[in-house]
């Protein structure tokens, strides 16, 4: 039975990952900081599978408590502070989580390979946000890398340790770019998820509108569930390397909104939303659409789950979970 290692097992990506694992016959370990997290006794109804480790980003020492009571074969780093316009206010702590905490878990995966001689394969989750002012269209692995936000600053950070680790060490560690990957499960305070939940609420009469943004805004948004997948076909390969992992289409805000719209059968949304400086960011990414056809063609990965399914996806479980919460006040 192979071993693995998840940080940042709580998020989106987290419990996806735990679970194809889990499917694959792995033994899941998920690191969980913090005392009495309340996320950690959610994944352990949900997914009572994932053994939990405690342990933290910042603290190297228990990181290498952690992989050293793991014993993984594989370590999946996807813990990270992921969102962008937070990152501006929390530069600091975005800085040391998202990039400094990439350096202590490989060295604590070293560190580990080193005293126990047995050898880790390595994922780093890496960012589309990473190309930020983009200097391709679309965007692949050899792309500059243009960081518009401290979280892309540390992201990149992140991503160069990780090969230096393979080019230093020898370590099998594979950096995937991952372009913007949506679901259900996403936190609401991401673009697709803010949206979904507001049309849900405004169809139930519980909203009456929404704030947002900037409108013209693209990304190359594919399906998390897909993604993971992915993520662990890159540890399987023979050697370890890089990969561009999205759809190659690009959508707008605004694409998005009609979309979700039309799912409860508006068409004219413009009166239900307004635009709130508040969400406008200092350094925008204007423009991101990715290459995959490295990952396709070496990994055999594919997007299944295309935007239009996506977001309809992400309003039905809304409007769903909308209504639960209703009858739950009412009764
Ligand atoms: O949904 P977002 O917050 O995602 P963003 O910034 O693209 O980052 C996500 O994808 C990255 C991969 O490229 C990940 F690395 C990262 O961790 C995260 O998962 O914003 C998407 C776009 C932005 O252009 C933003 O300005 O939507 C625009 N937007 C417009 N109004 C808004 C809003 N974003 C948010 N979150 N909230 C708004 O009201």
């Amino acid at each position: 039975m192979k071993r693995a290692l998840i940080t940042g097992v709580t998020g989106q990506d987290g419990m996806y990952l735990s679970e194809l694992l889990h499917g694959k016959g792995y033994e899941v370990f998920g690191l969980v900081a913090g005392q009495n997290n309340p996320k950690a006794e959610l994944l352990a109804k949900s997914h009572p599978y994932v053994r939990i480790v405690s342990g933290n980003l910042l603290d190297l020492v228990s990181l290498i408590r952690a992989v050293a009571d793991s014993e993984p074969d594989e370590v999946y780093n996807l813990g990270a502070v992921s969102f962008v316009a937070y990152s501006w206010q929390n530069a600091r702590l975005t800085s040391d989580v998202t990039g400094g905490g990439v350096l202590n878990i490989l060295e604590a995966v070293r560190f580990y390979q080193d005293s126990s001689g047995k050898a880790v394969r390595f994922y780093q989750a890496s960012s589309s946000e990473m190309f930020g002012k983009v200097q391709d269209v679309p965007q692949r692995e050899s792309t500059l890398l243009w960081p518009r936000s401290p979280y892309g600053v540390a992201k990149v950070f992140g991503h160069y340790m990780t090969i230096n680790y393979r080019e230093s060490y020898g370590m099998h560690a594979s950096s995937g770019v991952l372009f913007n990957h949506e679901s259900p499960r996403r936190g609401p305070e991401f673009v697709t998820r803010k949206v979904s939940q507001a049309v849900a609420r405004i169809t139930l009469g519980l909203q009456d509108g929404i704030a947002l943004g900037n409108l013209d805004a693209k990304r190359d948004w594919g399906f998390a569930g897909d993604y993971v997948e992915a993520m662990w076909l890159m540890l399987q390969q023979d050697e370890a390397d890089d990969y561009v992992i999205s759809t190659g289409e690009t959508h707008s805000i605004r694409e998005l909104l009609t979309i979700a719209f039309d799912e409860v059968g508006i068409t004219d949304w413009e009166p239900l939303v307004t635009i709130d400086p508040r969400f406008m960011r200092p350094a925008e990414v204007d423009l991101l659409i990715g290459d995959s056809t490295k990952a396709r063609e070496k990994l055999g990965w594919k997007p299944r789950v295309e935007f239009d399914e996506l977001v309809r996806m992400m309003v039905r479980s809304d409007l769903e979970l909308q209504a639960a919460a209703g009858s739950e006040r009412s009764s």
